[in-house]
């Protein structure tokens, strides 16, 4: 056992213990499944004594380093304890990443499993506070508590606006307190080449880099300066340093990254930088649905898979998940179809039309994933032109029935769908910036949903549904204050959706605690967007 190293002073206020209903609940986001709140309160002032098993160092570091920072607690003789217990018996009732976490007269007790387990029931506990001029007090509690779904994602897009470490990890501290799991990066895109490749070093050197005096042009929505035809230059990327950094720091609050290199479209950061990398053309093509041509791979050209094993090499030494993500969304294949060496290769394998071509593109990723031990995962359009290996797993943004499709074909599946996930969509209200074709997002919308969609899918089927993921795409999100602003409260609704059982939820409710929540965001110095007095939500 740790010895005490934090002491503090608790009066307990009553010992009459009584339901209260869980409107009672402070802030509780995610809600825990299971919460019983009584009267009376256990208040102290100081800091914590905590005695935990060493394996959970990290856990109760992070944890006192939260209550130094969040309740302003002085060094104090006096005792009240936190015991922390790791009990594996648990994993086989309530699941690998429950706890149980009490608070009574006698101090506080937190029980789990395993090290994520504690580090949920701490992050519970710290919403759970209240901080009075220097005095903390919690409500007598019973929480026992696990997640509905495995997969609690938020992916950031990096390539359109670079937000820097600073961000990112204010970001992961974030997600964290509301225990959302998987922090998918994209970090490439037509925009933008964001992460250190050292053996194809001028994706950073040209690709990192777009508007005045570089090769990227500047995208219409980020004209900023008219009067400069290329737009202002703008640049950013992590070094493989930084990035180690950034997924420890995600590691140690128990954080996925999940990256995605976006091909074999959205890739003009990599045909400016290598431009042999582009099919060969006799024909003008349109450009693509985001305003370019020269962006898709040549997908016969056997060196760009050379490239490719090598750069997924090292992204697979960078980052420790299961899955790595490929993109595969929005391919223009009109540049495929005015390519001759493409046109000749469909015509030698028999292939009538240029989705087989990205279906083989695909197949070939899988392998080349799986030689670097990795399950390969992409935007619902991978299913297009072909079957895919079952374990492939799919992210469903375009519509419910892409994920519907997924999970009926056998794929793992992640449902990140515009009306509900997309918060680079608008806000209600006439101020609002950003996107809007998937309609207006509100936190209402991105609550009130299912992800199963009950009466759609077959239970087995149903297990496919591996959780949720929101987005922010940042062609409009031109910094972190607007990051911030567009995720939360908004994000706070998708973790409620993925942690919550669908049947303790209820929007009024979940809005009501969100009141008292933004006071927590607020000691987190989260720009959480403030609904203005004429909008409904
Ligand atoms: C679609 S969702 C895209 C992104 C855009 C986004 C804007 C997806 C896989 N592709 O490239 O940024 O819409 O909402």
């Amino acid at each position: 056992m740790m010895t005490p190293t934090l002491q503090f002073l608790a009066t307990a206020t009553c010992a009459l213990c009584l339901p209260l209903t869980t409107t009672a609940a402070p802030s509780l986001i995610p809600l825990p499944n299971k919460l019983n709140f009584q009267e009376g309160k256990l208040s102290f002032q100081g800091e914590l004594k905590i005695t935990a098993p060493q394996s959970l160092n990290s856990e109760v570091d992070l944890l006192q380093k939260a209550v130094k920072q969040r309740w302003n607690a002085t060094p104090n003789t006096q005792n009240t304890t936190l015991n922390i217990t790791l009990d594996p018996t648990l994993k086989n009732t309530l699941g690998d990443e429950a706890y149980q976490l009490e608070v009574n007269q006698d101090g506080i007790l937190l029980r789990a499993a395993t090290n994520t387990g504690i580090f949920y029931a701490t992050q519970t506990l710290l919403q759970l506070a209240e901080d009075n001029n220097g005095t903390t007090s919690l409500p007598y509690t019973k929480i026992e508590d696990s997640p509905r779904f495995a997969w609690r994602g938020l992916m950031l897009d990096e390539a359109r606006h670079f937000m820097g470490k600073k961000y990112i990890m204010h970001l992961l501290d974030t997600m964290a307190a509301h225990k959302l799991n998987v922090f998918h990066w994209h970090l490439t895109d037509d925009q933008g080449w964001r992460i250190e490749i050292k053996a194809y070093p001028k994706l950073t050197e040209i690709g990192s880099h777009r508007g005045a005096g570089t090769q990227i042009p500047t995208p219409d929505w980020d004209k900023k300066n008219k009067n400069d035809p290329d737009g202002p230059k703008y640049s950013g990327h992590y070094t493989q340093k930084d990035i180690a950094e950034i997924v420890a720091y995600a590691k140690a609050r128990h954080i996925e990254i999940l990256p995605e290199i976006d091909v074999p479209g959205h890739a003009l950061a990599i045909t400016t930088s290598y431009p042999e990398t582009l099919p060969t053309t006799d024909q003008d093509t349109e450009k693509g649905l985001h305003g370019y041509k020269q962006n898709v791979l040549s997908v016969v050209r056997e060196e760009n898979y050379t490239m490719l094993d090598t750069i997924f090499g090292e992204i697979a030494a960078l980052f420790p998940s299961k899955y790595i993500h490929i993109g595969g969304d929005e391919v223009n294949v009109n540049s495929w179809k005015a390519s001759p060496e493409h046109r000749q290769y469909m015509k030698k394998h028999g292939m009538k039309h240029p989705s087989q071509l990205q279906n083989m593109f695909m197949l070939r990723l899988e392998k080349i994933l799986k030689k670097h031990d990795r399950t390969m995962m992409g935007w619902n359009e991978i299913m297009h032109g072909g079957h895919l290996s079952k374990d492939t797993g799919v992210m469903a943004w375009i519509s419910v029935g892409a994920g519907l499709h997924a999970a009926r074909k056998g794929h793992p599946t992640i449902m990140a769908v515009g009306p509900h996930c997309y918060f680079d969509m608008k806000y209600p209200g006439h101020s609002e910036t950003g996107h809007w074709w998937a309609g207006i997002v509100s936190t209402q919308n991105a609550y009130q949903w299912n992800p199963v969609f009950d009466g759609q899918l077959n239970a087995d089927e149903q297990k496919r549904i591996k959780g949720i993921q929101c987005a922010l795409w940042t062609e409009f999100v031109p910094d972190p204050a607007n990051a911030d602003y567009k995720l939360w409260p908004r994000a706070c609704a998708t973790s409620e959706v993925a942690w919550t059982k669908q049947s303790k939820r209820d929007w009024d409710q979940f809005n009501a605690r969100l009141g008292k929540h933004l006071d927590y965001l607020d000691t987190v110095q989260v720009q959480y967007r403030v609904k203005p007095p004429s909008a409904t939500q």
